[in-house]
C-alpha cells in the first residue's frame, strides 16, 4: 500500500500536468458540487460497487456553499479561511467538506478498483461532450466515455453590465462570490479597507451584508447595502415582512440604500464611485455584486440539449433525464415539477434531493421527482426562515404571525435537531397527518409590528403554492403536505393552527 502510494506520488511528480484519467467510467458526473455528492452518494448506496467519476474544475473536493456567507463568517478562529471549520449555530464543529479526502479513491485507481468507489478529477472542465458517442472531452483534450451521465454544473455570478463595462480596474475591486476562493478574498480584502458596498437585496447580499455588519462592530468597516427594491429580500417577502426585515439588517451595522438602480461606476483617487439613477453618490473601497447566477449550460451545444428559454437551464423530464443516458440535476436543471409546474431552483435542498434522485434513477430506480425541496436563510444567528414551493412576492399572500421567544431562532433550531445544515434534518418519509391545535389563531396582523414568527402562504388560483416559516423551525414536512395536497382552503388561518406557532 504504501510502497503503491510512493509509486503514485513519483509519477505524478515527474508528469505534473496530466494526472492519469480513466479512459471509461460507468457513471460519469459533471461539476463537483452538492447535486454530483449527492448523486455519487446514491448511486453507492444503491450500486455498492459501483464506480463514479466526478470531474470539477474547481480545484477542490465537493463542499457546500451555504456556510460561505453564513458561519463562516462568524467565526472566532483566526485560520478559519484555511481550515474552513466552522461552529454550526448548535455549537458543534464541522468542516464545509461533505468528506475527507480519505472517502475518495483517486482517479488511477477507479478502473482498477474492486469494490469500486467515487473519484474526483479537480482542475479539470468538461469542454464537449459527445451524446450519441457517450463520451466527454476535458480541457486538456483526455476523452472519458461513460455508461451514464450527470450534468451538474450549477451556475456562475451574474454581474451588472455597468460594472462590466466599467473596466479591469472596477472589476479588480469587485467580487463575484460563489465559491472558496471567493470568501477567502472578500475575507482578506475587507480587513484591509475602510467601506465596502454590497449589490443586490436578496439571499446571498443580504447575509454577506449581515455578516460583514456584524463584523464591522469591531473593526470600523463601513458596510452598505444597495438594491432596486423597497426593501431586503423584496422579490420575496411581502412588503410589510420585507420592511421589517430591513429594519434588522439595518440593526447589524448596514447602511441600506434601497430603490438604487446603478448608472455607472467609476474609479477616482483609489475610490469607486457608483452613481445612482436618480443622481445619488455613493464612495467605497470595494464592491460585492450578488446579483443572482447564471445556469452553467456551456455544454449544451456540443451535446444538443436544450436550454429552457423562460428559466434558463438544461430542459428535463419530471425524472430528471436530457436523455436515455444523461441527467441534469440542481441549479442547472430546469424540471418538470408534478405540482408546480416547470421550474428551476437555486437551493441547497433541491440540490441534494435532485442529485440523490438522479442518482437513483441511474442505477434504475425509476422515481419521478416528487419530493419537495426546502430552502432557508438566515441573517445571523437570530433571524431565519425556511421556505418551500414558490415564494414570490409578486403572489398574493396571507401571513399569520405570533409573538416569537427566544428559542425561535435559527441558533435553538440547530441545537434542537443537532444539524447545522438543516435540510440534513430531513427524511423523506416524515409527513404524517399533522394534528390540529386547538389555540385560537389570532386575527391576521394582530401582532401589526412584531413578525417574531409566523406562516405565510403564496397563493396562485387560490392553491397554496408556496409557504415561509418565519423563525419557525422543523416543521417543513406539515407545509410540505399542504402545497402536495394542493387544495383551496377557506380559511388559512385554521391552516396555520397545523404549524401551532402560538404553542411554545
Ligand atoms: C454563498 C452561498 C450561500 C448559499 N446559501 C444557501 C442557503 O442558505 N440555502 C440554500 O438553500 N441554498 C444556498 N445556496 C445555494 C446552493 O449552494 C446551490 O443551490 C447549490 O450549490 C447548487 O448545487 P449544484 O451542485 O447544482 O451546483 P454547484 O454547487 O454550483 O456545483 C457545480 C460545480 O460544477 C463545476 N462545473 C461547472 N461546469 C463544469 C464543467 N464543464 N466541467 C467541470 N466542472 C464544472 C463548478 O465549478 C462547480 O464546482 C448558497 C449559494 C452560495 C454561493
Ligand atoms: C415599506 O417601506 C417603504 C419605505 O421604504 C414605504 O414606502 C412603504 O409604505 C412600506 N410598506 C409597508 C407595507 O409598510
Ligand atoms: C421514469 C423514468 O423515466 N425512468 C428512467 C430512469 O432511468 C432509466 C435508465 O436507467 C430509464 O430507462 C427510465 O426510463
Amino acid at each position: 500500500m504504501l510502497a503503491a502510494l510512493f509509486i503514485l506520488t513519483s509519477v505524478a511528480e515527474s508528469t505534473p500536468a496530466t494526472p492519469k484519467v480513466p479512459s471509461h467510467t460507468p457513471y460519469l458526473l459533471i461539476g463537483g458540487g452538492t447535486a454530483s455528492f449527492a448523486a455519487a452518494r446514491s448511486i453507492r448506496a444503491r450500486d455498492p460497487g459501483a464506480k463514479v467519476l466526478i470531474v470539477t474544475d474547481e480545484p477542490d473536493l465537493p463542499y457546500m456553499r451555504p456556510p460561505l456567507s453564513k458561519e463562516l463568517w462568524f467565526s472566532d478562529d483566526p485560520s478559519v479561511t484555511e481550515t474552513l471549520r466552522f461552529k454550526q449555530w448548535n455549537g458543534k464543529e464541522r468542516s464545509i467538506y461533505f468528506q475527507p479526502a480519505s472517502f475518495y479513491i483517486s482517479p488511477e485507481e477507479l478502473e482498477s478498483a474492486e469494490n469500486g468507489g467515487v473519484a474526483v478529477l479537480t482542475g479539470k472542465k468538461v469542454v464537449h461532450m459527445d451524446v450519441r458517442g457517450n463520451k466527454v472531452k476535458l480541457d486538456d483534450d483526455t476523452e472519458i466515455s461513460y455508461n451514464k451521465c450527470l450534468i451538474a454544473t450549477g451556475g456562475v455570478p451574474r454581474n451588472l453590465q455597468v460594472i462590466e463595462r466599467a473596466g479591469e480596474e472596477v472589476m479588480k475591486k469587485t467580487t463575484l462570490f460563489r465559491k472558496i476562493e471567493d470568501f477567502k478574498s472578500l475575507d482578506k480584502v475587507s480587513r484591509n479597507i475602510q467601506s465596502i458596498t454590497i449589490i443586490g437585496g436578496g439571499f446571498l447580499g443580504s447575509e454577506l451584508a449581515c455578516a460583514l455588519g456584524r463584523k464591522s462592530h469591531e473593526s470600523g468597516l463601513e458596510v452598505i447595502q444597495m438594491y432596486p427594491e423597497k426593501g431586503n429580500m423584496g422579490k420575496v417577502l411581502p412588503e410589510y415582512l420585507s420592511n421589517w426585515t430591513t429594519e434588522k439588517v439595518k440593526q447589524e451595522g448596514v447602511k441600506i440604500i434601497s430603490e438604487a438602480l446603478v448608472k455607472s461606476v467609476n474609479l477616482k483617487d483609489d475610490k469607486l464611485e457608483i452613481l445612482l439613477k436618480d443622481g445619488r453618490l455613493v464612495k467605497t473601497d470595494h464592491l460585492v455584486a450578488a446579483v443572482g447566477l447564471e445556469p452553467n449550460v456551456d455544454l449544451a451545444k456540443s451535446a444538443g440539449l436544450e436550454v429552457d428559454s423562460d428559466f434558463g437551464g438544461f430542459r428535463v423530464n419530471a425524472e430528471l433525464q436530457a436523455r436515455s443516458n444523461i441527467w441534469v440535476a440542481g441549479d442547472a436543471a430546469c424540471f418538470y415539477d408534478i405540482r408546480l409546474g416547470r421550474r428551476r431552483v437555486e437551493h441547497h435542498d433541491h440540490a441534494v434531493v435532485s442529485g440523490r434522485l438522479a442518482g437513483e434513477n441511474m442505477t434504475g430506480a425509476n422515481k419521478p421527482y416528487w419530493h419537495q425541496s426546502m430552502f432557508w436563510s438566515d441573517l445571523g444567528p437570530d433571524v431565519g426562515y425556511e421556505a418551500i414551493g414558490i415564494v414570490d412576492s409578486s403572489l398574493p399572500t396571507v401571513g399569520v404571525f405570533a409573538k416569537a421567544t427566544a428559542k425561535d431562532t435559527p441558533k435553538a433550531a440547530t441545537e434542537k435537531s443537532g444539524t447545522g445544515i438543516r435540510s440534513e434534518s430531513e427524511t423523506e418519509d416524515t409527513a404524517t397527518s399533522p394534528v390540529a391545535s386547538s389555540t385560537p389563531a389570532p386575527a391576521m396582523g394582530a401582532h401589526k409590528d412584531d413578525y417574531g414568527k409566523g406562516v405565510i402562504f403564496y397563493l396562485r388560483d387560490k392553491v397554496v403554492v408556496g409557504i415561509i416559516l418565519w423563525n419557525v423551525f422543523n416543521r417543513m414536512p406539515i407545509a410540505r403536505k399542504i402545497i402536495k395536497d394542493g387544495e383551496e382552503h377557506a380559511d388559512l388561518n385554521e391552516v396555520a393552527k397545523l404549524f401551532n406557532i402560538h404553542e411554545d
